[in-house]
């Protein structure tokens, strides 16, 4: 039973004046967290149990899947990340220290290099696979700027799995089995999620998919349909609705003082998807491309990327060196040797609106196939809300979220670089192929706030809250009110409820105000003027309603309580696993 009067859980009033979003602010002022330095927090008790139960969460799924669990080291040796080759791909974010013999060490940000330094000894036939191993650990990255509480902070909690496997079809497997396991993990924290495709950087593997937690204080940006499909506005396919400026001859028109997209659309008084708008860039051997989109997209350089190896904007001054005028390129007389790359969405727009590569001049009806030919057509925009969605052509949806977990194929970038290999069924040396998977569990418990807050408090769902009810006696001490109020404390906990009873010499008012700060799911309000009518009142948090019922009616309040809790609680699972469990 957790008893308010000597529970640590110091809420505050007013905002603290560096806390920056909803979670932020809410843990802080509901007594959970604290900040111990820029980015690093302490958890108190009512956000420890939190933060167990979700753990425990993860932890259920983890093993559900036949995954098994470690703890590996949060101080790993330096020679580790210098045999994969990383120690020098990351700055300062690597938090990197000496020991005392002045050996090189870093603080783990995550543990592809210690996992499979661990197991290439050992794990060696193709008998022993495919494996998994996972821990729930510590990790840190030195962000440059820690803010919004948990959700960048430089201290953090992460689950992070890795796979081994003889081949990809087995690692796909696995892959598909996390994302499920992912799935459902979101579920059980009641969050509102997309999973996305992402494009997996530096990581090195070439699949990869995050689950999003839909939130305006999200950093990530992505889009969605109805029909399920969402993607991260940073790889997902992009199809535009160019629309077409009517002009069958190839005219050249004077556009005094006209450079950008908005002002050539405005001058011609056309919308912006009638034009075309041209970068340029040269990729790592130096080739230049003029690369030409929808006047109403930007440009993916990631996607530029995968069209030219090492694609890099030119600057103004290789433009001009190179005779391309920068308000107004165009595919008709380019200087020679420069290729053409269009957006694929342009390659149904019959007559162009685009630059004449000449200052002060743009044309219209600048045709494809007849005044200049097309190299090569690419996706090559950023995705964003109202462009077609690629699985089902309807109008895609845009959201801002927060990246709670990921699941990547790694192939064999780590085992190739560190000589992880097995024995195959032929006796062949094979290195392994890979997969690693992180759930933020730290930032999952952010996650959860960010979703379920109102003006007064968070709204915990069931699955992880604190506690499941909160027992409230007004007139502490009351030789009625107090050892009523512990009968009821002491009913619920029988039916396997966790129980909080605030029991503090506070006013009404006060024990109202953090209660609902706190955000306990159900509160059970005794107070003399209802036990002297028989009765308490019951307040969902939820939704806010109270209802009075008759004390003798109790049981069947609480067996009520119990079925309402556990249709609440989504994901059909029991309430009680984690602390009690
Ligand atoms: C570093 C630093 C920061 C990093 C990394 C390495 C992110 C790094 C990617 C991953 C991939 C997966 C296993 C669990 C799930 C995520 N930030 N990543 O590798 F040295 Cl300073 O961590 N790892």
């Amino acid at each position: 039973m957790l008893r308010m009067k000597n529970l640590y859980a110091p809420t505050l009033k007013e905002d603290p004046a560096d806390a920056d979003i909803a979670s932020h602010k809410l843990l802080l002022r509901a007594g959970m967290l604290r900040k111990t330095a820029s980015g690093v927090y302490t958890f108190l008790p009512l956000g420890y149990r939190v933060l167990k139960k979700i753990e425990n969460i993860v932890r259920e799924e983890m093993d559900a899947t036949g995954a098994y669990e470690i703890l590996m080291p949060a101080l790993q040796p330096s020679e580790l990340w210098l045999e994969s080759g990383r120690w020098d791909d990351y700055g300062p974010e690597l938090m990197r220290l000496n020991d005392r013999h002045d050996r090189g060490f870093c603080l783990g940000p995550t543990h592809e290099e210690l996992i499979t330094a661990l197991v290439r000894d050992e794990l060696r036939s193709y008998k022993q696979l495919p494996l998994t191993l996972y821990q729930i650990q510590v990790k840190f990255r030195d962000e440059i700027r820690p803010r919004f509480g948990l959700l960048r902070s430089r201290e953090f909690i992460m689950k992070d799995a890795y796979s081994f496997h003889d081949g990809q079809e087995s690692l796909q497997e696995t892959y598909d089995q996390m994302s499920d396991a992912y799935a459902r993990i979101c579920e059980r924290c009641a969050l509102d999620w997309r999973a996305v495709e992402a494009d997996s950087g530096q990581i090195g593997g070439k699949v990869t998919t995050e689950f999003m937690a839909l939130a305006d204080s999200g950093e990530a940006e992505l889009v969605y349909c109805d029909c399920g499909y969402s993607a991260n506005t940073e790889a997902g396919e992009c199809i535009p609705h160019p629309t077409t400026y009517e002009e069958t001859e190839l005219k050249k028109i004077e556009t005094p003082d006209v450079h950008t997209i908005e002002e050539l659309a405005e001058f011609l008084s056309i919308p912006e998807s009638s034009t075309v708008k041209a970068l340029s860039g040269k990729d790592a051997d130096g080739n230049v491309s003029v690369l030409f989109i929808p006047g109403d997209h930007e440009l993916n350089e990631i996607k530029a990327c995968r069209v030219m190896e090492g694609f890099q904007l030119l600057t103004d001054e290789e433009m001009t060196s190179l005779g391309l005028h920068k308000g107004s390129m165009g595919p008709v007389n380019l200087p020679d040797g420069m290729r053409i790359i269009a957006d694929s969405s342009l390659k149904g727009i019959p007559q162009w609106v685009v630059g004449a590569n000449e200052d002060g001049f743009h044309f219209v009806g600048a045709a494809p196939g007849r005044d200049f030919q097309v190299d090569a057509w690419a996706d090559l925009c950023v995705v964003k809300p109202q462009d077609a969605c690629p699985e089902c052509g309807c109008s895609l949806k845009g959201a801002r979220g927060i990246e709670v977990s990921q699941v990547f194929q790694l192939g064999t970038k780590y085992s190739e670089s560190m000589g992880a290999t097995f024995l195959d069924k032929d006796g062949k040396e094979r290195p392994f192929y890979m997969g690693c998977y992180g759930v933020g569990v730290s930032r999952t418990l952010a996650a959860i706030v960010e979703q379920h807050n109102d003006e007064n408090g968070i709204k915990w769902p069931l699955a992880v809250a604190p506690a499941h009810v909160c027992v409230i006696p007004l007139q502490v001490g009351d030789d009625l009110v107090q050892p009523k109020a512990e009968e009821i404390a002491d009913a619920c906990a029988q039916l396997g409820f966790e129980v909080a009873i605030d029991d503090r010499d506070e006013r009404a008012g006060v024990k109202f105000a953090d209660a609902d700060l706190i955000g306990w799911p159900l509160q059970i309000i005794v107070g003399k003027r209802g036990l002297a009518e028989g009765k308490v009142e019951v307040k969902r948090r939820l939704t806010g309603e109270r209802s009075e019922f008759m004390i003798d009616a109790l049981p069947e309040l609480l067996a009520f309580a119990n079925r309402k809790m556990r249709n609440m609680n989504k994901g059909g699972v029991t309430i009680f696993s984690g602390m009690f469990s």
